[in-house]
């Protein structure tokens, strides 16, 4: 009895691990058909954001990922960073903020599935667009074509990549949240410029995502002549009207720009909350089911990882969530609205048949039907006119540039124009920590960085120095430099004969043909001139008048880069550094061409690259002088210490009076800064009007200030106390303006339709601690000027109060229930609310 007992006891144990196990990890089938992609079966609407995992910290995930989940999103994308991970040939790192799986983790553990874009070419405003400066060096590779060697190594990170999330078990087909993934990457931009080996390169990358068996759909963006075994989709501010050419796939929309980069020298870029949930709205009526925000956290580019040209430190991006990591209201919650409708509607978008009526003049309705309910879209395109239309016997207006989403074809519950979310004013405070001493005083203790090598390095062959390179030839100064610093030495010297000294004497012009973006040149071991490219392009000629002597003259030109290219066809091969020709150029026009003279090449900056005057341990730390701080001097190191602000909220570096350079916290490189680079004075406009095709000129602000001033430090670089911050300055600049700051909401407003509920929140634990302004009828104005319009309800303001003062956040319910009657002939009514934080 016993024996069969426990065959029959094993055999429901057996059942139950194996129900267990699958409860863990159940294997998921992602596929896609015309209309959506599909998980088990069932059609989704992806609704995707985009989150660099390098571009934050680790400690700043969670918070991240919980917030994208919270604005509606049910997918975070991100790009794979191979020159990130694999810095030197079969060398890789995949720690601290490089720890890719434990970001999938961490997205997983918030319910969310992960897009991967592996590239691994990803443009992305990255440092070389992706690729490692160490393949420009394999003989005969050539970049994003039918060429075996960069193939292979291709193929060899892609499989590191794929094992790794494989093993991981990440992917959908392995019970993980990776559901789709990419090769390449917006190659169809500039595949023309390859030829024929472009598209066989294509149909190559195709072959290898296949041969990889992740289980999961590919994709590839802007990509027209898809391979049949990949899904091809849109990147653009719109792509209502793009239709994928099979019919077999889905409509996806890859990347929707939820504002731009920030170019150093460039404005702030805007993108309107009313603009982007516009583009949403009408890619979902046009049959759309992924969309993907690019970005939706932008965050930083710390350390030397921007792309170029100039791309800024800051990847802020305009997203739904700042820089730091905070809500950009009201963009983050009018969107996260539309996505909670969106997806509340699935079925019927995933499945309906739709009909079109066309009213003329851009505005259309599509009306979606399925199993005895229908959802309509009313878009109104015109960038002028609202339009009123009559449907089914009721009249509604829709503003210009609008989408009004109606999920039972009668009632409008959202229109993109209309944003009943609250706007959060941000404000940068100082910091605090020291109650006692306000402001807060840095004290700072500097070094020269030293030249030494400019005197010597006339020295011949016979004396060879360490660490240098000899060539009578001028370099690509990422071949040289393999692009493990900014900075470059081009050095050489030339002979003025006694005899020809006469010609040589006065009024010598040095001219240097440079592929930028910075040179400073020396002549005999003095400063004669610096100068960077404008115009946001890298290369231009330097001029300036130099001093010879008879006999040796040392030249000793520091080129230094910002961010290699990352975008365009061949962009790989674009010459960084002295490209030639290097003359001297007398008063009767008489010219010595240094280009083949013998140069010798010295890498990096020595107290960056060989004393490491950043790190907390470097046994240099002795020698920096307390005494005549030094301002507008070139190549000077600063260093103070403080305390970290108390509290939660982000912490910001406020750098206005240096030049350029680089900054580091307690040894982390918090990126290049140079709050000299002001923005161009023009292109400004101190309206925005949200209505018409936005492009990256629109809505700028911020002319003729510095281009970017405010430098971010991830809370997890700090410690209570003792936090160091050293500065490297190149150009010369007053370190005693600096300061650190806070950020975080002052006052929050809102101008709610009635019908919504109004929720109104400050941040890091702040109340709301006044109301300023409160009018529920037809208020005028805008955030900060609130004006009373023709009629309120009386109680206006005591609602409100009631509802919210003392408190983190609250929720008002604007209709006319929870006011007293307001005499009002408008409609619909609004409730105005400016609050103090
Ligand atoms: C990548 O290349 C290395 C040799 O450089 C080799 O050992 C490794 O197996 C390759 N990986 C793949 C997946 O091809
Ligand atoms: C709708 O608008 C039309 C034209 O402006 C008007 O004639 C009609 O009376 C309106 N209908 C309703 C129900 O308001
Ligand atoms: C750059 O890389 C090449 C080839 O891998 C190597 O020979 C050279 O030493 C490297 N130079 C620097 C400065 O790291
Ligand atoms: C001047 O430079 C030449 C060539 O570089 C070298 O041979 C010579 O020794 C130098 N003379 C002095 C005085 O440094
Ligand atoms: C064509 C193009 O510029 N592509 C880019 C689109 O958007 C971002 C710009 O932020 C890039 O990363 C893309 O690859």
């Amino acid at each position: 009895m016993a024996m069969p007992a426990m065959a029959t006891y094993s055999r429901a144990f057996l059942v139950a691990l194996l129900f267990s196990f699958c409860l863990s990890s159940i294997a998921v089938k992602v596929s896609y058909d015309s209309r959506a992609i599909t998980i088990n079966g069932e059609r989704k609407l992806i609704i995707s954001g985009s989150i660099h995992y390098p571009r934050s910290t680790p400690a700043m995930w969670p918070d991240l990922i919980k917030k994208a989940k919270e604005g509606g999103l049910n997918t975070i994308e991100t790009y794979v960073f191979w020159n990130a991970h694999e810095p030197l040939r079969r060398q890789y790192e995949f720690s601290g903020n490089l720890d890719i799986i434990r970001f999938i983790r961490t997205i997983q553990d918030e319910g969310l599935y992960v897009f991967l874009r592996i590239g691994p070419y990803v443009c992305a405003e990255w440092n070389y667009g992706g690729f490692p400066v160490w393949l420009h060096s394999i003989p005969g590779i050539e970049f994003r074509t039918n060429n075996p060697q960069f193939e292979n190594e291709m193929q060899n990170f892609t499989t590191l990549i794929v094992d790794k999330v494989k093993h991981a078990g990440l992917f959908a087909s392995d019970g993980g949240p990776v559901i789709l993934a990419q090769i390449e990457n917006e190659y169809g931009n500039v595949m023309s410029s390859y030829g024929d080996a472009g598209k066989t390169y294509i149909n190559w990358c195709a072959n290898l995502a296949e041969s990889l068996h992740v289980g999961v759909p590919w994709i590839m963006c802007q990509q027209w002549d898809t391979p049949a075994s990949m899904i091809q989709s849109c990147n653009g501010w719109y792509c209502d009207q793009y239709q994928p050419s099979s019919h077999d796939v889905p409509k996806i929309w890859t990347e929707n720009w939820t504002g731009w980069y920030k170019a150093w020298g460039g404005q702030d870029p805007h993108r309107t909350a009313e603009d982007l949930a516009f583009a949403v709205a009408r890619f979902f009526q046009y049959g759309g089911t992924l969309q993907n925000y690019y970005m939706y956290h932008g965050g930083t580019n710390f350390g030397r990882v921007s792309g170029g040209p100039y791309i800024a430190t800051t990847y802020d991006y305009d997203a739904p969530l700042d820089e730091f990591g905070n809500l950009n209201q009201p963009k983050w919650g009018h969107l996260k609205q539309l996505h909670n409708l969106l997806i509340s509607m699935e079925k019927i978008l995933t499945h309906g048949v739709t009909r079109e009526i066309d009213f003329g003049n851009m505005m259309s309705a599509t009306i979606f039907k399925y199993s005895g309910k229908r959802v309509c879209f009313f878009g109104n395109a015109n960038n002028e006119e609202d339009i009123t239309i009559s449907f089914e016997g009721t009249n509604y207006t829709i503003p210009a540039w609008s989408v009004s989403i109606l999920p039972d074809c009668f009632t409008e519950v959202y229109n993109t124009a209309r944003v009943n979310t609250q706007t959060s004013v941000m404000v940068k405070s100082p910091n605090k920590a020291d109650q006692g001493r306000e402001p807060y005083n840095l004290l700072w203790k500097w070094r020269a960085e030293h030249f030494e090598h400019l005197k010597t390095d006339s020295k011949k062959k016979s004396h060879p120095q360490k660490d240098v390179i000899y060539a009578t030839q001028l370099f690509d100064q990422k071949v040289i430099t393999n692009d493990t610093s900014d900075y470059l030495w081009y050095m050489t010297s030339l002979n003025i004969d006694d005899n020809e000294y006469s010609d040589w004497k006065k009024d010598v012009k040095l001219q240097v043909h440079t592929g930028g973006p910075v040179l400073h040149a020396f002549v005999n071991g003095k400063h004669a001139g610096s100068q960077w490219g404008t115009n946001g392009k890298y290369d231009f000629v330097f001029e300036t008048n130099i001093k010879l002597k008879p006999g040796n003259n040392s030249i000793s030109l520091l080129s230094v880069t910002v961010g290699l290219q990352n975008y365009g066809a061949f962009f790989d091969d674009m010459q960084n550094g002295i490209v030639g020709p290097v003359k001297l150029i007398a008063k009767n026009k008489q010219q010595k061409d240094l280009s083949k003279n013998e140069w010798v090449y010295r890498v990096g900056i020595h107290g960056i690259e060989k004393q490491q005057l950043y790190k907390e341990d470097c046994h240099y730390n002795r020698h920096w002088n307390l005494e005549n701080l030094p301002t507008k001097r070139m190549f000077v190191w600063y260093k103070t210490s403080f305390e970290a602000p108390l509290g939660n909220d982000p912490i910001v570096l406020d750098l206005l009076g240096l030049g350029k350079g680089i900054a580091w916290v307690n040894g982390h490189n918090i990126g290049r800064y140079w709050p000299s680079y002001n923005a161009d004075e023009n292109g400004c406009s101190s309206t925005c009007d949200y209505r018409g095709a936005y492009s990256n000129s629109k809505c700028l602000s911020n002319c003729g200030e510095s281009s970017q001033r405010w430098y971010h430090v991830p809370r997890s670089f700090l410690r209570d106390e003792g936090n160091t911050l050293t500065l490297f300055e190149e150009f010369g600049g007053n370190p005693s303006l600096i300061s650190v700051h806070t950020v975080t909401v002052e006052k929050v407003c809102a101008n709610t339709y009635e019908g919504n509920i109004l929720e109104l929140s400050c941040q890091g634990g702040k109340v709301i601690s006044d109301i300023k302004f409160a009018s529920f009828g037809d208020p005028q104005g805008a955030c900060g000027s609130f004006e009373r319009g023709t009629c309120e309800s009386p109680n206006s303001l005591a609602v409100v109060k009631k509802a919210c003062l003392g408190k983190e956040s609250c929720l008002i319910d604007v209709s006319e229930s929870n006011f007293e009657a307001s005499l009002c002939r408008v409609f619909p009514l609004r409730l105005a609310v400016e609050a103090t934080c």
